[in-house]
């Protein structure tokens, strides 16, 4: 997978350069592209925002700098027939985005190619995105229901969940599948060595050698937790028969 990251803030990104996906770079599994706004600005003082129209607090980042980074990578020609369905997507973090989940990390995870725009201050000229909608895909992606001051952060977090889905990218593909939210609930508790440990016994059935149960016990864990934690995830047909719903299962 390529991915193409547009920043003020290049340096961020260094941290992508460790652990596994640091790894998936070196292996060329994935191919990062890390570009500073600030080279795309023809003015002395290489400026990226200004006042925002019709007033208001705070800075907009302005068009042209995003313009002329965002063709430097997507090309600047004429948009294909298919470019609804195919060639990059184009991904803005945003508060005001599409909420980011296990299941679109997923589905990015199968792109080709990614371009992250990252916006600072209080945000992009709307004609940005408007420009490169009649041009391509594009999204707009929240974190979650808080404000960050910027995109990177957001960005980092996404590429961590999307690039570990690549195959490859995680050593032991089995550790992919038994993980909080893959299969819609919660992961299960985990214990290792040693069995007891200030005054706190691993549950018994984990050292029974008793797989079956072991498995029982896990998923039974699993909904207790999501229960708890959680409802909001919950499929009806996974509650006890007094909340169980008609309706089909919501899961995500
Ligand atoms: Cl994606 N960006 C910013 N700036 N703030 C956020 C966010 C994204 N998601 C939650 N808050």
């Amino acid at each position: 997978m390529r991915i193409d990251i547009v920043t003020i803030f290049p340096e961020f990104f260094d941290v992508l350069n460790l652990s596994l996906l640091g790894k998936a770079r070196q292996s060329g599994l994935i191919e990062l592209g890390v570009h500073n706004l600030r080279d795309h600005t023809y003015d002395r003082h290489h400026s990226v925002d200004d006042t925002p129209y019709g007033g208001g607090a705070g800075m907009v980042m302005k068009a042209e700098p995003w313009g002329a980074a965002l063709d430097a990578i997507l090309g600047a020609e004429i948009p294909r027939v298919d470019a609804a369905t195919d060639g990059p997507i184009l991904i803005f973090p945003s508060p005001a985005g599409d909420q980011f989940t296990q299941a679109m990390a997923r589905e990015l995870s199968l792109e080709q190619h990614l371009v992250f725009g990252c916006g600072r201050y209080e945000g992009i000229d709307q004609r940005v995105v408007d420009h490169y909608e009649a041009r391509g895909r594009v999204r707009l992606v929240s974190l979650g229901d808080y404000v960050l001051n910027g995109g990177e952060v957001a960005v980092m977090a996404m590429i961590e969940a999307i690039g570990r889905l690549i195959p490859g990218v995680v050593g032991n593909p089995d550790s992919l599948v038994e993980e909080s939210h893959e299969d819609g609930l919660l992961e299960y508790p985990s214990y290792t060595k040693p069995s007891s440990w200030r005054g706190l016994d691993v549950p018994q059935v984990l050292l029974s050698g008793n797989h079956g149960a072991i498995s029982t016990w896990r998923h039974q864990q699993q909904i207790e937790r999501t229960e708890r934690v959680r409802p909001d995830l919950m499929s009806p047909d996974l509650l006890p028969p007094a909340n169980a719903k008609q309706s089909p299962s919501r899961r995500r």
